[in-house]
Order: structure tokens, then sequence, then C-alpha cells
């Protein structure tokens, strides 16, 4: 990613109404460290259930699965540590696998591989580093079956009818007989998915915080973080779960050589988290032209890994 579209984006969301800032950028080398803080916090419900899924269900999942070999192609695969617990599943019911972790960072696939060798030493890996509106090209030419993943409710950071738009744009990428398999955060007790994104030790704070910091390293800003402070919101009817930094005072802030100027209490909308129920996904599934989908869910339905098939 070159700074030119990082500060392109920063400047043009400063300055609409309402301010807004994107989720993609939060992942430097900081606030990477900080999700993966934030994944173990015991308020942040979703890895868990995920894991427990891809751990329990495994083999309900692959009994839907046809086929005696595929490629397993993951987006945004990060480390794969939850994957692997799917792909060593699958070899045990032997199918054959090629795993295919897409990532924007060559050097977490450089992990992921490793990863994959001490977990799963014999499984074919085959990493692809860029971004994969780029990388997915490369996959569609492939003869054997595919199952696409995307866990971790990444489709979550989608807003409104621009999740349905993606999902149209990976399934042009797939043929007859592929999988789409999404890690879904659902519906639930509104209290507990606040509390996830509210967690009283200030880590999600910190994370929303650190773009703040990143904008003054790398965009020579002046951001005086103390003066904002963190609010989330869930809208149980949309299922939007929303992130905001709230500029405590009256302010002017300078960024790349630019004005902008806070009223005291304006927000800065940082992220959207969206959540689904399975009715909404079944919806989903039809709008975007897949023939069947199924759900497996974990022991308290927080979460879903949803196969869709083209
Ligand atoms: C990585 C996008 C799934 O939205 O739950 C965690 C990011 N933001 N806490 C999410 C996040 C605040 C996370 N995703």
């Amino acid at each position: 990613m070159t700074t030119d579209t990082f500060e392109k984006d920063i400047l043009k969301g400063l300055q609409s109404k309402p301010k807004r800032l994107f989720s993609k950028y939060f992942y430097d080398d900081k606030g990477s460290a900080l999700f993966q803080q934030i994944m173990h916090l015991p308020e942040y419900y979703l890895p868990g259930c995920e894991t427990e899924i891809l751990q329990q269900r495994a083999k309900d999942i692959i009994n839907k699965l046809p086929q005696a070999s595929y490629d397993v192609v993951e987006l945004g695969a990060g480390d794969g540590s939850k994957t692997a617990y799917f792909l060593d599943a699958m070899i045990r019911e032997k199918k054959k696998v090629t795993y295919i972790p897409l990532d924007i960072s060559p050097e977490i696939l450089s992990v992921n591989e490793e990863i994959m060798r001490q977990r799963l030493p014999g499984l074919c890996v085959k990493p692809i580093a860029g971004d994969y509106f780029e990388t997915l090209k490369e996959i569609s030419s492939r003869e054997v079956p595919k199952i696409i993943l995307f866990l971790g409710s990444n489709i979550g950071n989608f807003e409104g009818e621009k999740a349905l738009g993606f999902i149209r744009f990976v399934k042009r990428f797939m043929g007859k007989g592929d999988y789409f398999m999404l890690g879904v955060d659902l519906k639930k007790h509104p209290r507990t998915i606040l509390a996830a994104y509210d967690d009283p030790a200030g880590i999600t704070k910190k994370f929303n915080i650190n773009l703040l910091d990143r904008i003054n390293r790398e965009l020579n800003g002046n951001f005086n973080t103390a003066d904002f402070d963190h609010y989330a919101s869930y809208d149980p009817i949309s299922g939007a779960t929303k992130s905001y930094l709230i500029s405590k005072v009256a302010q002017k802030v300078q960024v790349a050589s630019h004005t902008v100027g806070f009223h005291a209490f304006e927000p800065i909308h940082m992220e959207v988290s969206q959540k689904y129920s399975l009715e909404d996904l079944d919806q989903i599934r039809f709008q975007a032209g897949f023939s069947t989908d199924h759900h497996f869910t974990d022991s308290k339905s927080y979460f879903s890994i949803s196969l869709f098939e083209v």
C-alpha cells in the first residue's frame, strides 16, 4: 500500500461530514499486536467460538463436501493457526488438499507456512502475497475444485450493501461445485456484543487511538490522543456495531499540512462490525446467487461458519 492512498483516504475521511477513518488502516505493527491482545480478551468471544466450530464441527462441514480433492484458498489468512484445525480434519477425512493462503503481508505468510510445516507436515502450502483483489485472479484458473475461506468475522467490516458486493465479487472467481466458507458473528444479546467492543481493560480504545498515533507518525500529524475518547454502539435492529473516537474538546489538528477542526464531542466514525442472523445470511446467499447454504454454529449459537455452494 502506498503512503499516497493512505494520505488521500485519511484526509478525505477527516474532511467528510460526519468524519470517518477506515479500520483497514488499524493494522500497522502496533495495531496488529493490539488486535492479538483483543483476541485474548475474555469479552471478545469471537475467536473462541470460531475455534470451537473448526474443532468440533469440522467433520460435519467436510461431510457436505463431495469431492476427493480441494484447493483451500484463504482470504486474509494471517498466521492460519485456526485454519489448521480444519485442514487437519480434511486430511484425516482423506481429502487431498492444497492450502493457498492469501495475505497482504509476506511476513505473516512465512509464519503461516512455518505453523503448517510444524502442525501439518506434508500439507502442500502455496502462499500468495498481495491484495486479494489481485491475487484471486491467480487461483481462478486452477483445475481443482476450491473452497474459499473468509474467517474471523472479517466480512463484518464491510458496511451495508458492500458485504453483498464483496461476496458477489469473490463468486466471479468461482465455478460450479466450489464453496465459499464464511466465519460470521451472529446477532445475540446486545450487551454481549457491546462488551466485546468496549472492554474494561481499554485495549479496544488503544486499538482505535493507535490509528491517530499512526497518522501522527506517518502523515506528520499532531493529534493529542488524550483529547479523544472511545465510544462503541450496537443497534440490535440493523446489527451494526460502530466504533467512534470522540473529540473531548473543540480543537484544531494538523495532518499532512492540512488543518482539521473539531467541535467539542464531535465523533470520528472508525469501524463497523456488522452482525448477522442466520436468516440474514440465507438472504445474502440467495442474493449473491449461490445455490445452497449450511450453517455450523458453536454451542452458544454466537458464531456461524456458513458454507455457500455455487
Ligand atoms: C477483525 C474485523 C473481525 O470487527 O470484530 C476487534 C476487529 N475491532 N475489536 C471485529 C475488531 C474491534 C474485528 N475483525
